[in-house]
């Protein structure tokens, strides 16, 4: 063997080495998908009647005709918040960003638009959506009737 030989050789090794490094760093990465707690099944968001409800929950965001009551919150993981309609006009709260509500990632294959954090529908007045936040990070709110009205819901540990 040639110098030379010998040089392209160790080169292709070296090139060999990087790859394998590479592929064990890289390679071994797999991301798993979003479990739901065995408590709360699937698509867990649920629309009701305040006045007939005894389920329960831990904050209430109102909406009112000046918009939601509160637009910026800050609450722990498994937090059930109840967006309750108290306007003379339908409301619909959901996932920014509007029109296609993709931002909070829990997703469900009964989702209606971009996400599970979605009422789906306009709420009369009197009437709520509950919803409970898993997901750690700040996701942003609006009514999907009115998208001028906005809030974000950060979810801590
Ligand atoms: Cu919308």
């Amino acid at each position: 063997m040639t110098k030379k030989t010998v040089g392209i050789l160790v080169v292709l090794g070296f090139l060999a080495l990087l790859t394998y490094l590479a592929w064990m760093r890289f390679g071994a990465i797999s991301i798993s998908p979003y479990q739901a707690p065995a408590a709360e099944p699937p698509g867990h968001g649920v629309v009701g009647n305040a006045k007939l409800d005894t389920d329960p929950y831990d904050v209430e965001i109102v909406y009112t005709n000046q918009g939601f009551s509160t637009t910026s919150i800050t609450v722990k993981q498994g937090t059930r918040i109840r967006f309750l309609n108290k306007s003379n006009e339908e409301e619909w709260p959901a996932s920014g960003i509007h029109p296609t509500h993709t931002l909070y990632p829990e997703k469900e294959s009964s989702d209606c638009l971009g996400s599970s954090f979605d009422a789906c529908q306009g709420l009369l007045s009197g009437e709520f959506f509950d919803f409970t936040f898993y997901y750690i990070g700040t996701w942003p709110f609006h009514d999907h009737l009115h998208a001028y009205n906005t809030g974000d819901i950060t979810v801590v540990q």
